[in-house]
């Protein structure tokens, strides 16, 4: 369970801890992931969100002993230092070890897929987060195509709200899944029509950090170049009612939405 301030969106810290991450693939293991890890909290990240399975698109999935093998020594130590986890996994049996290690949000890309998750989050009294996605990593920007994407996302998050809150599962968020099966103009529209997701019932999760179709509306090919893209999606995000942002860039990203938070009226 993860209380949200109430006051600016929560800064969630990513963690890669993968050989092939789009953004920072084999820059984060062993020893030095700890201290990144920590880097982030001293930054002011409020929550790390810890993966161990790249989803960038033609990403391959991972065996689950190596992925438990690359997260779970880093959310222990975390956790044991008091710093509040978030465990990116899509299958149960990691989230079940993380858990147990003290993480204590499951952010699963793929909406509780593996039949085991839901049951796993329950009895840990997990906070979730559910993602919208159309295909698979491998597959998932070969061809995406909706009529109305923002219709068709939010009508698959309501779907899964609700079957989540009829399973007894209390705290759970929700996340459009920027750049995950979706077109330049769908991104786009997710971002702009953020408002009808957040008024879903949900806390809502934004993930643009870096991503290509921040680099492309940017004008920055480059990914050391998509700070300034980032940050300001991430405030567009923040104004239209986004309550957590998964960022790399923590100083950055607290700073700008503190700004945000100091200036909008009370009842936006
Ligand atoms: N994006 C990525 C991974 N996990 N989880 C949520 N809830 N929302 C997102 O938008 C999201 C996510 C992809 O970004 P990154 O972790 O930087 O890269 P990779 O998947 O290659 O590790």
């Amino acid at each position: 369970m993860f209380d949200l301030p109430a006051d600016r969106p929560a800064i969630m810290g990513i963690l890669n801890v993968t050989p092939d991450s789009f953004s920072d693939g084999g820059l984060w293991v062993g020893e030095a992931a700890l201290a990144r890890a920590l880097h982030m909290r001293d930054e002011g990240a409020d929550l790390i969100d810890v993966g161990g399975e790249s989803t960038r698109p033609g990403s391959q999935p991972v065996e689950l002993e190596e992925e438990a093998r690359r997260v779970l020594p880093v959310v222990r130590e975390l956790a044991r230092l008091g710093v509040p986890v978030s465990i990116d996994t899509s299958k149960a049996e990691v989230a079940r070890r993380a858990l147990a290690e003290g993480a204590r949000v499951v952010n699963d890309v793929t909406a509780l897929a593996d039949p085991d998750m839901l049951g796993v989050c329950l009895r840990a009294g997990a906070t979730v987060c559910l993602m919208h996605m159309q295909g698979t990593p491998a597959t998932m920007q070969a061809n995406p195509a909706y009529e109305d994407v923002v219709a068709e996302v939010s009508e698959f998050l309501v779907q899964k709200l609700y079957e989540t809150r009829q399973a007894g599962l209390e705290d759970v968020w929700i996340d459009p899944g920027f750049g995950f099966g979706k077109r330049l103009q769908d991104n786009i529209d997710l971002l702009n029509q953020l408002p009808r997701l957040c008024g879903l019932g949900a806390p809502v999760l934004v993930g643009v950090s870096r991503k290509g179709f921040v680099g492309k509306l940017s004008g920055a090919e480059l990914l050391e170049d998509r700070l300034a893209g980032t940050l300001a999606a991430q405030v567009l995000a923040q104004v239209r009612g986004a309550r957590i942002l998964r960022v790399h860039d923590v100083a950055e990203a607290l700073r700008a939405s503190r700004f945000v938070a100091s200036v909008q009226p009370r009842d936006l």
